[in-house]
This record gives C-alpha cells, sequence and structure tokens, in this order.
C-alpha cells in the first residue's frame, strides 16, 4: 500500500485542517451529518471536508448541496443516467444536473439528509463521486469515441478506469491520495485530435509509437490558476499502455510528498516542476518508479484539428452509428436524463458518452434506426445539428450556483449567441468558452473567444463585465490564447463580440430584411 501524506501542522489553513482530520473521515460520519442536519455541522466538515467524498456546500444555495461525480473516460451507462435523474427529480425546480468541462456530471439540490440514501444508489448502480474535489484528483478524461471511432489509435476506456481505481482504491477512497498539495487532473488520448485538451492537465498522455510500438508521450504540469496559466510541457518520457497507471501513481507520490504547500496560489504541480527543474522532477520520478523512463518519441500522433463529434458518424463496427447531441451549456433537467436513458435503450447499446464541450453522444445506434432516433422530441433541443455559434458554445456554473462567480454565465451566454445568430451568418463554427472568474473552469484561453467574468465600474456603477481572451487553439499543436481587451461590460458586450466574429472569423451580417423574414 503506498503511503500517505505526512501531517503538515503549519502552512496555509487548508494543509491545517487536512492534518486536523483527512477529508475521507467524513464518510463514517454520513449518517449523523444526515441527522443533524447542514445547519448544526462542524463548518470545515461541511464547507470542505465534503468535497472529499464529492459533496459540495453551496453558500448561494445554502442546504441545497451539489454531488460531482467520477465517470472515467466520460461513460456512462442508461441505468446510471436513470438513477441520477431519479435523484436530481425528487428536489423540483432545485433539482438539475450539469455535464461538465471533464466529461462529467454534477448533481444539484442535493440535501444532506438523502446523502446516506444517495450513495447507497450510486454504488449499487457502480457509480462513485468519492475524491472528485478538492485536493484530489479530478475526473480522468479519455477519448469520448474511445472503441467506437475508425481512426483512434487507442482505446482509452479501460485505462481511465484503471487510474482511476488505482487513485480512489476502487470508489472506496484511498488515503494514499487523498492529501495532494492541490488539486490534480490527468487526461488520456488515444486519437488523433487531442479531444482531451491535453495540454492543460498536470499530467497528459498523447498517442505516440516508439520503435514502432504504440504508447503514449508524457505531458505534465498543465494548468490553470487566478494567478498563472501554463500549458503542459514534455517530461520527455514515453510509456507503453501497461505503464501508465504506475507512472501516474509515481508522479502523485512526488507530487504528494514534495509538492509546495505552503501557499496555495503555488501549490499546484507546475510550481513543484518550477522549483526542482524538469530533470530532477523526472529523475524523482524514476527514483519513484525504480526504473528508468524511456525518452519520449520524437513525434506524436495528435495530427488532426479538434472534432466536436457533434452529428452522425460511422463507427469502426460496420453498420453501427454515433450520435452527437448538443446540450446547451451541457445542463440537464430529470426529464431530460430520463429521455436520454431511454433513447440510449431504445436506439443504442444502452450507453451515453460525455464530451469536454458538455456534450453528450449515443453510441452502437444500427443505421437503419437512425432516422427514427432523429424524430425523437427530445432532438429538438439536444440537436445533431445546432446553429454555429451554439455548437460551440461552453460555459461554466457562473453565479447561479458558485460563490467564486463574478458574473451569471450559462443563461447570459445562450442569450447573447441566439441573438449574434440572429444577426450574423457564419461559415464554420465558432468556439466561443464564458468563465465566471479567473479559476477558469470553463477554459477561456482555449477558446476562439473566451469571456472571463469579472467586475466592472461604468458611471459610477459595479457592473458584471468580461476580460476577452483570444487565440486559444485546440488540436494539434495546441497553444493558450491570451487577453485581448479587459474590463467590458456585459451591457456593452454583444457589438464588441459582433465585430470580433466579422472581422476575425469572417461572419456576415444578414441583410435585416432576411435577419426578419
Ligand atoms: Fe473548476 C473550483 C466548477 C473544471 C479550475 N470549479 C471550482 C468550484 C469547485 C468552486 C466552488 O467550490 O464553487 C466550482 C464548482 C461550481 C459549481 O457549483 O458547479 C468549479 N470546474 C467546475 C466545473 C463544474 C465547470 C463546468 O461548468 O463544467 C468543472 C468541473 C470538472 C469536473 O467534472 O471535475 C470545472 N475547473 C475546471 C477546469 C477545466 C478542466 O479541468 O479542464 C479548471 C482549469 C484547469 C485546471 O484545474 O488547471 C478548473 N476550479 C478551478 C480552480 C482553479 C484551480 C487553481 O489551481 O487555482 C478552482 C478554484 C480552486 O481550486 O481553488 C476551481
Ligand atoms: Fe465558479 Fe469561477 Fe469555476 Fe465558473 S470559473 S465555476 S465562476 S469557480
Amino acid at each position: 500500500m503506498t503511503q500517505t501524506a505526512e501531517p503538515q501542522t503549519s502552512g496555509n489553513k487548508f494543509e491545517k485542517f487536512k492534518a486536523e482530520k483527512d477529508g475521507l473521515a467524513v464518510k463514517s460520519e454520513l449518517d449523523r451529518f444526515a441527522a443533524i442536519g447542514w445547519e448544526a455541522m462542524d463548518e470545515t466538515d461541511r464547507d470542505h471536508r465534503l468535497k472529499w467524498l464529492g459533496i459540495f456546500f453551496r453558500p448561494v444555495t445554502p442546504g441545497k448541496f451539489m454531488m460531482r461525480l467520477r465517470l472515467p473516460n466520460g461513460i456512462i451507462t442508461s441505468n446510471q443516467m436513470q438513477v441520477l435523474g431519479e435523484i436530481v427529480q425528487r428536489y423540483g425546480e432545485d433539482g438539475s444536473a450539469d455535464i461538465t468541462t471533464r466529461q462529467n456530471l454534477q448533481l444539484r439540490g442535493i440535501r444532506i439528509e438523502d446523502v446516506p440514501d444517495i450513495f447507497r444508489r450510486l454504488k449499487d448502480a457502480g457509480m462513485t463521486s468519492i475524491q472528485s474535489g478538492m485536493d484530489n484528483v479530478r475526473n480522468i478524461t479519455g477519448s469520448p469515441v474511445a472503441g467506437l471511432d475508425g481512426d483512434e489509435l487507442y482505446d482509452t476506456r479501460e485505462l481511465c478506469r484503471q487510474v482511476q481505481d488505482m487513485i480512489t482504491n476502487g470508489g472506496e477512497g484511498n488515503p494514499a491520495f487523498t492529501n495532494l498539495p492541490r488539486k490534480f487532473n490527468i487526461a488520456i488520448a488515444g486519437c488523433r485530435d487531442n479531444s482531451v485538451h491535453a495540454e492543460i492537465n498536470d499530467i497528459a498522455f498523447i498517442p505516440a509509437y516508439k520503435d514502432g510500438t504504440f504508447g503514449f508521450n508524457v505531458l505534465v504540469g498543465g494548468f490553470f490558476s487566478a494567478k498563472r496559466c501554463e500549458a503542459a510541457i514534455p517530461l520527455n518520457a514515453w510509456v507503453p499502455p501497461s505503464e501508465v497507471v504506475d507512472l501516474c501513481q509515481a508522479i502523485l507520490i512526488v507530487y504528494r510528498d514534495r509538492g509546495l504547500r505552503a501557499n496555495r496560489q503555488k501549490s499546484r504541480l507546475m510550481w513543484l516542476i518550477d522549483e526542482l527543474g524538469l530533470d530532477q522532477f523526472r529523475s524523482a520520478v524514476e527514483k519513484q518508479l525504480d526504473r528508468t523512463l524511456a525518452t519520449a518519441a520524437p513525434k506524436d500522433e495528435i495530427l488532426w484539428e479538434k472534432r466536436d463529434r457533434i452529428g452522425i458518424y460511422a463507427q469502426k463496427q460496420p453498420g453501427l452509428k454515433y450520435i452527437g447531441l448538443h446540450i446547451p451549456v451541457g445542463r440537464l433537467h430529470a426529464p431530460d436524463m430520463f429521455d436520454l436513458a431511454r433513447i440510449a435503450d431504445v436506439y443504442g447499446s444502452s450507453e451515453i458518452r460525455l464530451t469536454v464541450e458538455q456534450n453528450a453522444i449515443i453510441s452502437n445506434v444500427p443505421e437503419s434506426r437512425v432516422e427514427t432516433l432523429l424524430q425523437e422530441p427530445l432532438l429538438q433541443r439536444f440537436s445533431t445539428a445546432p446553429a454555429p455559434l451554439t455548437r460551440a458554445l461552453v460555459s461554466c456554473t457562473g453565479a447561479q450556483f458558485c460563490n467564486f462567480a463574478l458574473i451569471e454565465t450559462k443563461n447570459r451566454a445562450v442569450e447573447m449567441i441566439k441573438e449574434l445568430e440572429a444577426e450574423l451568418s457564419f461559415s464554420k463554427p465558432v468556439r466561443i468558452h464564458w468563465t465566471g472568474c479567473p479559476n477558469s473552469c470553463g477554459q477561456p484561453q482555449v477558446a476562439d473567444i473566451g469571456l472571463l467574468g469579472t467586475k466592472v465600474r461604468k458611471n459610477g456603477k459595479t457592473l458584471e463585465g468580461v476580460d476577452i481572451y483570444m487565440g486559444g487553439t485546440v488540436g494539434k499543436d495546441a497553444h493558450l490564447g491570451s487577453c485581448v481587451q479587459k474590463s467590458i461590460p456585459c451591457e456593452d458586450l454583444k457589438p464588441i463580440l459582433r465585430q470580433l466574429l466579422i472581422e476575425h472569423f469572417h461572419a456576415q451580417p444578414i441583410p435585416v430584411l432576411m435577419a426578419n423574414s
């Protein structure tokens, strides 16, 4: 068994409360919390430690918690979706779910008194929310069409599951990795289009052949934070698939034991790499692995532009299609979840895939069933052919539920895109990402146009506004965009976006007569 982190009694308040009591300890206290209710709970247990179980106190909606699951490779069965739909349905208007930018689901409206029962139901359905928040490893992302895509190089599904099982002890909780210095992201790409945004993960595995053998080049240290954003850098290492789990474990142990803990703004993996230097970091990982790492393959296999997978596509299995549905800003309600589950059962193989663009894919649909599937009423809203701006829209949670938010995001994003689409025509999608604060959960730095929430002053008033990012590229040779305009009040944003779309993305104004007809 891998050892746990040495307790730290100095440093910031997070290190202190983690040293006093491990986050995972609250797992055995859930019945007591359910009995006493959220108002009587110890505040550190309620506001922080519960996140080790994936339960997030929401100061914006006190008493109505958010639950973040773990869905390795973003795959969920229809039965699991049905169970999650039933969980949120009991909360009426308060209940909903969001597909996240890590190919995952978050449930809303959860009451603490129901959590023991919800956990039993998750376990019965083969799901877990363990270690999905705070100083833990987040959902392991993989190629969303793994096992379906005729052009894929490696089916990432099993590896994502194995990495998750190593980190979470098969979903039971693993004290070896519950006290990292900070959050941690891992992605595994088996495709040619960098579907996982490898460059923004603390560890990313990207396909690369070495001497004709398939394996992965390894990137490390990518992250976004309010103070600093960095693309991942090459570790100069190549591993075959069979060594991916061990390498993740070794890097996590080095990070856990040597990562910087004094200042939470300087605790992500890249700060340790800076401190040690890449060569010494690599040596520390090799020492932990007890073997030398092969040097990176000279070139990787990410050769394509990123594909959004919305629409109807042939699978590698003859006669089968996968159908990518656009889910506006990832928001689902219980009836949508039941419908998705039913559609996956009736037309597909009872499986739903999620993407980091907050969309869903129904897999294994026989060609002969596609036309009938397209007639389903749900597909009026979850379209296979959305308009170009809608198609590529991503938004973080924002002020509706997130206390870090400086602005409302999801509703505003949808409305503004509709207005712009009524005025402009496009030859191809433009990827617009909204994020409610500098934490950058909505990844504005990977977007064609990124909008990062801020507060601005106008006519003596404080208003919601954005900083505008541009130049983010994804897929092959991905690189991060940067801030091009600061402090635009949201009320003045539309004409500025309109102009950017015309000047940089070849949007054409629709003549007024046509627009109104
Ligand atoms: Fe995030 C914190 C939502 C992806 C960077 N993020 C939060 C919290 C937990 C803050 C809070 O307690 O309220 C947000 C919960 C709001 C809510 O109620 O939903 C939150 N983050 C999200 C999600 C749901 C955005 C979305 O709408 O999809 C994403 C959940 C992913 C998942 O399934 O686990 C989400 N967050 C990201 C990403 C994108 C990614 O991973 O590709 C990033 C940037 C990448 C990175 O982490 O390097 C991201 N979130 C942050 C940060 C800044 C981290 C840092 O090092 O400073 C915070 C704040 C923190 O950790 O202190 C944060
Ligand atoms: Fe909340 Fe900010 Fe993350 Fe949006 S970017 S979910 S507002 S922490």
